[in-house]
């Protein structure tokens, strides 16, 4: 029942179960597995994709029929495995060169390399039949806000952006777009650091219907905001076109845990969103194994972030069949004379609004059982309901 199969569209990077241990701190402690043997493991586990940065793939100094030799060998192992590739993505912030930003560096040499490196690396992704580009913005920040105005990072940001867009219709690629927030690490501060400020900014844009956001938990946890609120928010504006599923404790660094790992609470709330809604993307885990692992571990790992996401939808289905929850939910909400009117602003909706005998001491009177609720979903997420 916890099984995944490819129908349930579960995706890892290359980059996350492909994480060899490294930190800040201290060296690899595994081995690195060859994109070809990631996609048969993933295979062999019941994902249904993986994703990569073009560099994950094809090494940045790699000739033209080295890139051919590596892609034949990549095909090659996703027809043997039946894996797709939904995402795919530009690395634009491990080189040196953008150490100070990609599309948002001063520098417009370095902007125009950046363009250069992401219409490549689209042209990449399309050749392996990728559906979702994702933009994530590692390095496009600032430590130093003396450096450069914050306006003139967005109007960069904006170029580029739009350069992009008009080369995904050039070349018919027809990509979706996904822009992905993070508030920090490894700049200081990073630009357009949440969903909503993405969101906000796409609207920007001038074909603002290619472009949606590829929301993280890790990254709103990070900053200290609710995540399945800004998928919702997402969802809401028709924006939700790609999602990264992992897990971190709030105030610490970027953890990427597995996920459901460190709030299994919050997480059942991002899958019951997902489930409820009908979102059919993929549900794609950015997060990385325990540096303590060895290639087994590395296995437990992407099982356990798809038989968690599998458990938490098996309670979701019993949340909506729970007819005490369902009872308490009913007694919460529903309509009165007043919903029809508020629906739309007339003179007369106006006029019985301003009219309207409402009683707030009885409002406030009114029994709102949250506590009866939230240890109703405490005991099923427990395992005693
Ligand atoms: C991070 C990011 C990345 C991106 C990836 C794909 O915090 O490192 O989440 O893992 O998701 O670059 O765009
Ligand atoms: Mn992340
Ligand atoms: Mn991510």
């Amino acid at each position: 029942m916890y099984d995944p199969t490819p129908e349930h569209r579960f995706t890892f990077g290359l980059w996350t179960v492909g994480n060899v241990g490294r930190d800040p701190f201290g060296l690899p402690t595994r081995a690195a597995l060859s994109p070809v043997e990631i996609v048969e493991m993933l295979g062999d586990l019941g994902a249904w994709g993986v994703n990569f940065h073009d560099n994950d793939l094809v090494p940045i100094d790699a000739s033209w029929s080295e890139r051919e030799a590596i892609v034949r060998a990549f095909r090659g192992a996703l027809e043997r495995t039946g894996l797709c590739v939904p995402m795919a993505t530009t690395n634009l912030f491990g080189e040196p060169v953008f150490r100070d930003g990609a599309f948002t560096s001063a520098d417009p040499d370095v902007r125009a390399y950046a363009l250069q490196k992401t219409m490549r690396a689209m042209d990449l992704g399309a050749d392996v039949g990728a559906k979702t580009y994702v933009f994530w913005g590692g390095r496009e920040g600032a430590e130093v806000d003396a450096a450069k105005s914050p306006v003139d990072a967005l109007k960069w940001m904006r170029e580029c952006m739009n350069f992009l867009c008009r080369y995904n219709d050039d070349r018919g690629y027809g990509f979706r777009f996904a822009l992905e927030a993070k508030p920090n690490e490894p700049r200081a501060d990073i630009y357009l650091p949440t969903t909503g400020a993405m969101l906000a900014f796409i609207e920007t844009l001038d074909t603002p219907e290619m472009v949606g956001v590829n929301p993280e938990v890790a990254h709103e946890h990070m900053a200290g905001l609710n995540f399945t609120h800004a998928i919702a928010q997402a969802w809401d504006a028709g924006k939700l076109f790609h999602i990264d599923l992992n897990d971190q404790q709030p105030g610490r660094f970027d953890q990427d845990l597995r996920f459901g790992s460190a709030n299994p609470k919050a997480a059942f709330y991002v899958v019951k969103f997902l489930e409820d809604v009908g979102y059919d993307g993929p549900r794609h885990f950015d997060a990385h194994c325990y540096r303590s692992e060895d290639a087994a571990g590395v296995r437990d790992f992407a099982a356990g972030c798809m038989r968690t996401y599998l458990i938490l939808a098996d309670k979701a289905r019993r949340f909506r069949a729970d007819a005490e929850i369902q009872a308490l939910l009913a007694g919460l909400g529903g309509d009165s004379a007043l919903t029809p009117v508020m629906a739309a602003y007339s003179t007369e909706s106006r006029d019985t609004i301003l009219g309207a005998k409402i009683d707030r001491h009885a409002l406030a009177q009114k029994q709102l059982p949250y506590e009866r609720l939230d240890q109703l979903v405490i005991d099923l997420l427990l395992g005693v309901r």
